[in-house]
């Protein structure tokens, strides 16, 4: 097969949300000499048309679920051959993300996170009922510069304000780009708990998340 051809199926099998395909396109690329570097470009541009195609309305929540987890199962074996090679992945950030302390929905906040790491983030999911303290100690552990929160309960969402606080108190504020979200959480809400940005959805995420590194 063609290098442009094979970077053609790549790129589809990510729109088409083909997890199996898309591993099967990895080992192969490995396999013929082309860089996992190159491999993971070819990826990410179908994972770019996942999300243009979920704005422009015409994918929906599981197309948006089945591409992110075929470039999860394709950027697994690329990281492992880049990490097997002494490589070093470029990376847009490191982003700490989690479900605020009480909190226990983890649906948004999965695609989020794996939106993010489809999209270039190095990505540290601690899950859900997350104390702000957790959120410190893993940022300072490995030197975030974004912290997502995510909140689906207005009983929980004044702990997303609670973690900025905790923030400005260990002086990190200025070092980390704070992102919120969740159905109860607005753009207008982030304002006023001092948030850099809000997502509506996870492509906004992602979108917010690049702009904030620029
Ligand atoms: Co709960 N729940 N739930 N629940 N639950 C809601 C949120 C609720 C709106 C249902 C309702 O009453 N209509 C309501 C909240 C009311 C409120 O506070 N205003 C509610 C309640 C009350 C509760 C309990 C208190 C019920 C009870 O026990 N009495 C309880 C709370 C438990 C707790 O957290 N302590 C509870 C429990 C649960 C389950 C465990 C049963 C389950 C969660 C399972 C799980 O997550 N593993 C559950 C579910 C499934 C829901 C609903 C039905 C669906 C939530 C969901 O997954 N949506 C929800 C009703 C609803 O939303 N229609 C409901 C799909 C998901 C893809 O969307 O999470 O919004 P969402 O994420 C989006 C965006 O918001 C955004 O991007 C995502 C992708 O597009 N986004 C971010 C999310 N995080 C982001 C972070 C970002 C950026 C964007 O940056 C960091």
């Amino acid at each position: 097969m063609e290098r442009k051809e094979m970077f053609e199926k790549m790129a589809q099998a990510i729109v088409e949300g083909k997890k199996e395909e898309a591993a099967k396109l990895a080992q192969e690329a490995i396999q013929s000499g082309i860089p996992p570097l190159e491999a993971m470009d070819a990826f990410t541009k179908g994972i770019q048309i996942v999300g243009e195609k979920y704005e422009k309305g015409e994918f929906f929540l599981p197309e948006l679920i089945m591409g992110g987890d075929a470039m999860k199962e394709a950027l697994n074996i690329l990281e492992s051959e880049i990490k097997k090679r002494g490589e070093k992945r470029k990376t847009l950030g490191k982003v700490v993300i989690g479900t605020v302390e009480g909190d226990i929905h983890d649906i948004g906040k999965t695609i989020v996170a794996s939106m993010l790491s489809a999209n270039g983030f190095e990505v540290f999911d601690l899950g859900t009922d997350v104390t702000a303290d957790a959120f410190i100690a893993k940022i300072k552990e490995v030197g975030a510069n974004i912290l997502g929160m995510s909140a689906l309960l207005t009983t929980t969402m004044s702990n997303q304000a609670k973690t900025i606080k905790a923030l400005s108190s260990e002086g990190l504020r200025d070092k980390v780009k704070v992102i919120v979200g969740g159905a109860p959480t607005s753009q207008s809400w982030a304002e006023e708990i001092g948030a850099d940005g809000h997502g509506e959805n996870a492509i906004e995420a992602v979108r917010v998340a690049k702009e904030l590194v620029k």
